[in-house]
């Protein structure tokens, strides 16, 4: 089960790194590259999805990748259209940084019964934007507010009902292309006050970002545009992650 793993490895504070891939930006041509290089560097998620999917390539990408790795292949759904057999699991997404009642439990009614019929594992997923200084696709199409950037207590406040209500993960996303990623003093305060593991992601564009974040107490750091742009960057920022993995 791939949260049981995600929860084990917080217990040894082993940091794990996903790679998004929109499925829209994505050539299927350019995918074998992409997958040598997650293989290569031990990527351990594949994030699938996108605000706007408006081709039809999730499936075959879907299949592609299974076909060729074994790295979980994890739905980001930007909507309850973006669903498919062929993943392992599904974050279920409840924005509870918002108050749009159809994505804190609308559309989760809608899907619910075909996600209890698949086989994809369900990881309920509370998912908190937070506003990384440029107006996110995530935001317009949720019709809602992202919280603050510097309301550290209100993110605090939100990751602690968001874990009472039951949910397995919280998932502190700047959104993506975000100019400001979630800060380090954002995350160390989620940090203290949950027990969850912690995904964070949005705007990360450097080694340097994706250490600070597992430095501060992320277990998942998800990175998407930055490595669409250059592939290349994936041995960097797999090795700052995974940095945090080997004790001396
Ligand atoms: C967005 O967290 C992801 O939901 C990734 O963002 O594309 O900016 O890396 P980037």
């Amino acid at each position: 089960m791939i949260y049981n793993n995600l929860v084990e490895a917080k217990s040894k504070g082993l940091k794990k790194l996903a790679v998004l891939i929109d499925p829209d930006k994505l050539r299927i041509t350019s995918m074998e590259h992409i997958v040598k290089n997650a293989m290569d560097h031990n990527i351990d998620y594949f994030f699938i999805g996108g605000s706007l999917i408006v081709n039809d390539q999730l499936d075959a990408v879907l299949a592609r990748l299974k076909k060729e790795c074994d790295i979980p292949l994890i739905l980001f759904p930007g909507n309850s259209m973006q669903l498919s057999y062929k993943a392992d699991a599904i974050l279920f997404l409840s924005l509870i940084s918002g108050r749009n009642p159809e994505l804190l439990i609308g559309t989760h009614v809608i899907s619910a019964p075909y996600l209890k019929l698949s086989p994809l594992e369900i990881i309920s997923t509370g998912y908190m934007n937070i506003d990384g200084g440029v107006s996110t696709t995530v935001s317009y199409m949720s019709n809602t507010n992202p919280i603050p950037k510097d309301k550290v207590d209100i993110a605090v406040c939100t990751a602690i009902a968001g874990e009472m209500l039951g949910m397995k993960t919280i998932y502190l996303d700047a959104g993506s292309g975000a100019k400001y990623p979630v800060s380090k003093d954002m995350i160390e305060s989620v940090r203290g006050s949950v027990e969850i593991p912690i995904i964070t992601g949005g705007g990360i564009r450097n080694p340097e970002k994706a250490f600070e974040n597992v430095s501060a107490g992320a277990d998942v750091v998800v990175i998407g545009n930055a490595i669409e742009q250059d592939p290349g960057l994936v041995a960097e920022m797999a090795a700052a992650v995974h940095s945090k993995n080997i004790k001396v």
